[in-house]
């Protein structure tokens, strides 16, 4: 049967969670997003559902202190009729930012690696990196940590409109090289251009098809 690309027909806001209790309910499957501070999760979770506002941006770092949740309507075209899907798409606070009072390292330490390590609904793991920056030791750390819960992750790398196209491929490779990736597993993002939004909606979509 032909299948066309899936979409993000609707989304909203759910609940914000810091420990288990506050995770909503029902429980649905789930895609998470990961990164440093300031690298962009929030803007591309807006970019996806095409909704500015929906998650809250800012050029200061920090932004996001919760595990937010929000309901994603999915849809695609099939011979003679859709498909649709329903999945939570969850924003999550940065790391490698110390704010005064309670350090970030502590939420990292605390609720947000129960969550990462502790969902069976958790289908894939979107983790974000900075296209301009070289592969830093809190990245690359991250992703081994989640290898290492067995989730299966997704490397964005992000704000790819900050670079030539040539610089865009080659800080690619980098990555690849250096955490051993092959063309599935990373992809380049600028919520600006917008070019790969089909292609990572679809990327989530197929993890979640495939989660048992
Ligand atoms: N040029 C450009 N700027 C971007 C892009 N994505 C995000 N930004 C900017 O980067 C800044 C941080 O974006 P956020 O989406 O708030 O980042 P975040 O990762 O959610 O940050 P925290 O919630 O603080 O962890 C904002 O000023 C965004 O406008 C992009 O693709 N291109
Ligand atoms: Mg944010």
């Amino acid at each position: 049967m032909n299948k066309g690309v899936w979409d993000i027909v609707r989304a909203q806001f759910v609940t914000s969670a810091v420990k288990a209790e506050q995770y909503p309910s029902p429980q649905m499957i789930e895609a998470a997003f990961i990164g440093r501070s300031n690298v962009g999760k929030s803007s591309l979770i807006n970019s996806l559902c095409r909704r500015n506002g929906l998650a809250r941006v800012s050029a200061t770092p920090g932004k996001t202190q919760t595990i937010n949740y929000y309901l994603l309507n999915a849809k695609r075209n099939v011979e003679g009729g859709a498909d649709t899907a329903q999945f939570y798409l969850v924003d999550l606070p940065g790391y490698g930012f110390a704010k005064t009072g309670k350090s970030n390292k502590d939420l990292w330490s605390g609720f947000i690696s129960k969550y990462l390590s502790g969902s069976d609904n958790l289908a894939l793991v979107c983790q974000l990196i900075d296209i301009r920056h070289k592969p830093m030791e809190s990245d690359i750390e991250c992703y081994h940590w989640l290898l290492g819960c067995g989730l299966n992750v997704q490397i964005i790398l992000t704000k790819a409109d900050k670079l030539s196209k040539n610089a865009a491929m080659a800080q690619k490779a980098l990555f690849k090289r250096e955490l051993g990736l092959d063309d599935s597993r990373i992809i380049t993002y600028s919520v600006t251009q917008n070019t790969m939004r089909s292609e990572l909606i679809n990327r989530i979509m197929t993890a979640l098809e495939n989660h048992r």
